[in-house]
């Protein structure tokens, strides 16, 4: 009753205003992890926070969200993925999201010209981390080579977690995707490109965007908790600092390395 009233008053204000509070799908723990960017060693250490965090709890395991740009720029992306691999063996829900990095690996993986772009963003100890010498002199003949050495140095497992990333994730009031949404469109209809590069218009926007958004790729100092938007992108390749943001039905709270 009383949710029906805001409502109809946020509509007649043009406003969309959300009467009930965000909170995680029956039972379930929500671990949503930052961008990390090749920095293995951290997310090796707060997955160990992630487990003791677990075991301090009964119920089922808690769903962990890896926010996107795993890769790049950090000198083990390899092991990033190896270890995200090896938490989806031993039986977690691991749900991986892309970013404009990944994306920009997957682009090379089909057209080698697209290795100056990924260049530019710090993809080369990427390809180092694969044993990959990024070429000495880039042009069309080096591109093509180096690509032929990447996509035989990656493992089947490797493209199976590049080729099954998810857009964006929602549980409970939340919606989680790597850089955000654009705020004229409804959540069910955002568009790739926005999901996983957006900045403006979205980090300005004050108003609900219907369930609040996750997310990264703007690197902050602390997190950022808007009534609308958490960024948990605490730049961790340069900072050391990797961030879990965990949703449970208590609120939320933080896990840092
Ligand atoms: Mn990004």
């Amino acid at each position: 009753m009383i949710a029906r009233l805001l409502r109809r008053l946020g509509a007649a204000l043009g406003l969309r205003v959300d009467a009930r509070p965000a909170r995680p799908e029956a039972g379930d723990v929500l671990y949503a992890i930052g961008d990390i960017h090749g920095r293995a060693d951290l997310l090796h250490a707060l997955f160990r926070q992630i487990d003791e965090d677990q075991a301090d709890r009964a119920g089922p395991a808690g769903v962990e969200i890896v926010l996107g740009d795993f890769i790049d720029r950090g000198p083990a992306s390899r092991a990033v993925m190896d270890l995200i691999l090896s938490r989806r063996a031993l039986g977690r829900r691991v749900v991986v999201l892309k970013g404009n990095h990944e994306e920009m690996l997957l682009r090379f993986l089909k057209d080698p010209a697209a290795l100056k772009g990924w260049r530019k963003i710090g993809g080369y100890p990427t390809l180092l981390s694969f044993g990959v010498s990024p070429p000495a002199f880039l042009d069309a003949a080096t591109a093509t080579a180096c690509q032929h050495e990447f996509r035989a140095a990656l493992g089947t497992a490797h493209l199976a977690l590049l080729g099954g990333l998810d857009l964006s994730f929602s549980n409970g009031g939340y919606f989680f995707a790597h850089a955000g949404v654009a705020p004229a469109r409804p959540l069910n209809r955002q568009r790739a490109a926005d999901l996983i590069s957006i900045r403006r218009p979205f980090l300005d926007h004050d108003e609900s965007f219907g369930q609040v958004v996750v997310h990264g790729h703007t690197p902050c100092r602390a997190v950022e908790f808007r009534s609308n938007r958490i960024n948990i992108d605490t730049g961790a390749y340069a900072t050391g600092v990797l961030t879990c943001l965990v949703l449970d039905g208590d609120g939320h709270r933080l896990l840092q390395t």
